[in-house]
């Protein structure tokens, strides 16, 4: 059976095949993200999260297995109590990038239509929040990468910001073989080990190096002239602001020499097709809205976005990572990404839904605010959480977990049992994956149909039965088949930036989509399985380049904003002298829920661990191997120590993978996205004795 992967954004096509209790996988060559027939080591080893004994097969009250009516019940009826003692923003949700668009938009669609509430919204807050937001400022829209993966291949030179997709998407790494890659990363990762050039700023100061770029690309007169006259609104007000980004200042401020910077944006100016993509390690900061911006800001004065081989894009990360962010589990929006501010959004999705415009919450708290709301006198008192493992992967992680303890109720569905759901009142145990059914849009904007492969152990439901089942129980039918979901997220859409009613399971599987090329058009092998949003109308092709004629902007131009670079939100001091910066290893994902218990992936990496550099080890007196305590003002988490001097020797790494990390982080939030500050903040570190 063809399906696709269970983890990240790549989607990467595999073939699932059954054979008595065997289950085996194997890469699908057509599907253009990984047509090379890769799949990176989480892939190949994910028949194991089917056949897994810490699987969860029976639903959980108090910690006890219970019948699902009883557990149901109980829910239904606690919900309906703390509703009424503290009204509908009594109760919380929290979804996840990783659900269908059938869970994402039925979600969405409880919270507001059976509870009535405001408060919702999902971890992809914690993800590429401040990518949409900045991309929503320059183009209109937010499709993270606006073409197809397979354009990379044509590319020059390709500048990635913040992003390791040799570890994070390693078959990604193959469309980018025949480009020059300039690598902006502190570390020496696998990624910038691939690199032509490598630049490491210190953590947080990629927004002072996007305008040293921009004020370079300025002064040798590499902008692209027509272009911004032609395409875009805005320079001058940007052209001004660059002044007191002289160069010397910047490497002052990043620690990235002149020549390095010069070479940069000479490479990507004199290419004949070039990107420029950013990646977590630009975007989680309190200032990640206006790092995008600035690279944004750089990509259009060279000419790259909107123009056929070059562009703009944002690496999104989750499994569906786009179209999480769609269909309504965000605090601010309705289905096909729409605001939930704006009357005419709230009058079609109404009618869809059939209630009143005037029932509809509006905008709730984003997704650290709402944790760390929980248990407050002004905030919920319950939580429905579905696809995601705070506990773990929020920042400030005890506070956080302090606040999730304080609830009245809790309500956790997952396949195991994660860190979070060990603190539920009931776990609802539900299908996964290949056990089920539903569509996925991944990084490209492409919509794929993952189609269930394999039955599911007997005691499972999947996550749109349990909502059905809840909503049913608070008086409201709800269907809960993922075709007829989807057909109905499809009239939701209808109209919206992300427009999926032209778009149908049969489409997606049978896609041939062809047209011409140069206009946006993809054909053949390229086309492969899925169609772009948007997609209006069955007879529409659908929309791989949506900006090669005009952006979504009311004039149709891209708006260059002006942004200042403002510095991490804790800078180092006597007492915490180091930067502590997080992320990810090619074995594990997220959380770890889920990796850390399939054994290969649990021996490649078994413990958390605090990269440093020789002399900040030498110093510290510390060896490889030693257990370090790192310690912020927050709180402590702890590893064994690396040493490697792929690190600079201001700054520690941390995977966070493991509970510890996250006790670190600061909660620092983008006053645009409200995405936390994840990629830096200050700590000590120490040999645990
Ligand atoms: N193996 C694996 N793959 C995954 C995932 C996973 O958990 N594991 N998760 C998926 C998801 S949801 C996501 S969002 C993506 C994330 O994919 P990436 O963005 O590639 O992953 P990260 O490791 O979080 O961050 C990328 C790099 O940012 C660097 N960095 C840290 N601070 C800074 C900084 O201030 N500036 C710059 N320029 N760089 C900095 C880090 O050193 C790191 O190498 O990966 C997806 N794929
Ligand atoms: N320090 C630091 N923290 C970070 C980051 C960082 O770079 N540094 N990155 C952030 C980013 S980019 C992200 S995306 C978040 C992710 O962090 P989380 O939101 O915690 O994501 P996961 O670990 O993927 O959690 C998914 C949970 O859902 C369960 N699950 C899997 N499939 C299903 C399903 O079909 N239904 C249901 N109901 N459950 C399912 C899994 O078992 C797991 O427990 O972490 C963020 N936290
Ligand atoms: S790169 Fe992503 S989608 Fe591809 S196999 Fe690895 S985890 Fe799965
Ligand atoms: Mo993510």
């Amino acid at each position: 059976m063809r399906t696709h992967c269970p983890y990240c954004a790549l989607q990467c096509g595999m073939a699932i095949s059954v054979s008595g209790p065997e289950i085996t996988i194997t890469p699908r060559t057509d599907v253009p993200a990984n047509a090379a027939g890769a799949l990176c080591q989480k892939g190949w080893t994910a028949a194991e999260l089917l056949t897994n004994g810490a699987r969860l097969t029976s639903p959980l009250l108090h910690g006890r297995p219970v019948a699902w009516d009883v557990a149901l019940d109980h829910v239904a009826g606690r919900l309906s109590a703390i509703r009424r003692e503290h009204g509908p923003d009594g109760v919380a949700v929290f979804g996840g990038g990783g659900l269908t668009n059938e869970k994402a938009y039925l979600l969405g669609k409880f919270a507001r239509v059976a509870l009535g509430t405001s408060q919702i919204d999902y971890n992809g807050r914690f993800c590429m929040s401040s990518a949409a937001a900045a991309s929503i400022r320059a183009f209109g829209m937010d499709r993270g990468m606006p073409f197809p993966v397979t354009d990379l291949a044509g590319a020059d030179v390709v500048l990635l910001a913040g992003a390791n997709p040799a570890e994070t998407m390693p078959p990604f790494v193959r469309h980018l073989a025949g480009a020059r890659l300039v690598v902006v990363d502190p570390r020496r990762t696998a990624t910038a080990r691939l690199a032509w050039l490598h630049l490491r700023p210190a953590p947080g100061t990629d927004l002072a190096l996007a305008l040293g770029l921009l004020h370079l690309a300025v002064a040798e007169d590499l902008v692209d002239v027509a272009y911004v006259e032609e395409r875009t609104s805005g320079f001058d007000a940007v052209r001004t602001s660059l002044a007191a980004w002289w160069p010397e200042r910047v490497e002052r401020i990043t620690g990235v020499p002149v020549p390095r910077m010069r070479e940069a944006v000479r490479a990507l100016a004199y290419a004949k097709n070039a990107y420029v993509l950013t990646g977590r390690g630009a975007e989680q900061h309190a200032q990640g809205t206006d790092t995008v911006t600035a690279f944004v800001n750089l990509a259009l004065a060279l000419g790259l976005p909107g123009r056929l081989g070059s562009g703009y894009g944002c690496l999104t990360g989750q499994g569906n990572g786009q179209g999480g962010r769609e269909h309504g589990q965000k605090a601010d929006q309705l289905p096909g990404y729409r605001r939930i501010d704006d009357p005419a959004a709230r009058a079609h999705v109404a009618a869809v839904w059939g209630v009143e415009p005037d029932d509809l919450p509006g905008p709730g708290r984003s997704a650290f605010e709402l944790l760390d709301a929980l248990g407050t006198p002004a905030g919920p008192k319950a939580m429905l959480l579905f696809g995601s493992n705070p506990v773990v992967s929020a920042p400030d992680s005890a506070r956080v977990a302090e606040r999730i303890r304080s609830l009245d109720l809790l309500v956790v569905c997952d396949v195991v049992m994660s860190e979070t759901a060990a603190l539920a009142d009931v776990v609802f145990p539900v299908t996964q994956w290949a056990e089920e059914t539903g569509t996925m849009t991944n990084l490209e904007g492409r919509v794929l149909l993952r189609r269930r492969a394999v039955e599911p152990p007997p005691g499972v439901r999947s996550d749109l039965e349990v909502i059905a089942a809840l909503a049913r129980r608070l008086g409201h039918d709800f269907a809960d088949e993922p075709g007829e979901v989807f057909d109905e997220l499809r009239r939701a859409s209808a109209g919206g930036p992300a427009d999926y009613s032209g778009i149908t399971y049969d489409r997606i599987t049978g896609a041939r989509v062809t047209g011409d090329r140069t206009r946006g058009g993809v054909s053949g092998r390229e086309a492969g399985a899925g169609v772009f949003w948007p997609c209006p109308s069955p007879d529409h092709p659908g929309t791989p380049r949506p900006f090669l004629d005009a952006f979504a902007t009311p004039d149709g131009r891209a708006r260059f904003v002006p942004v200042e670079h403002r510095g991490p939100a804790e800078e180092i001091d006597d007492d915490y002298p180091v930067y502590l910066t997080t992320g990810r290893v090619l074995a594990h994902y997220q959380s770890g829920a889920q990796t850390r218990r399939i054994a290969p992936l649990a021996e490649a990496v078994p413990e958390p661990y605090v990269e440093l550099h020789p002399d900040l080890a030498g110093r510290l007196d510390i060896g490889a191997g030693d257990l370090v305590r790192v310690v912020s003002r927050r709180g402590e988490g702890r590893g064994v120590a690396r040493i490697s001097d792929a690190i600079r020797s201001d700054t520690v790494f941390m995977p966070f993978h493991w509970e510890g990390t996250n006790r670190i982080t600061n909660p620092a939030l983008d006053p645009t996205s409200r995405m936390p500050e994840f990629k830096v903040c200050a700590v000590r570190v120490e040999r645990v004795a």
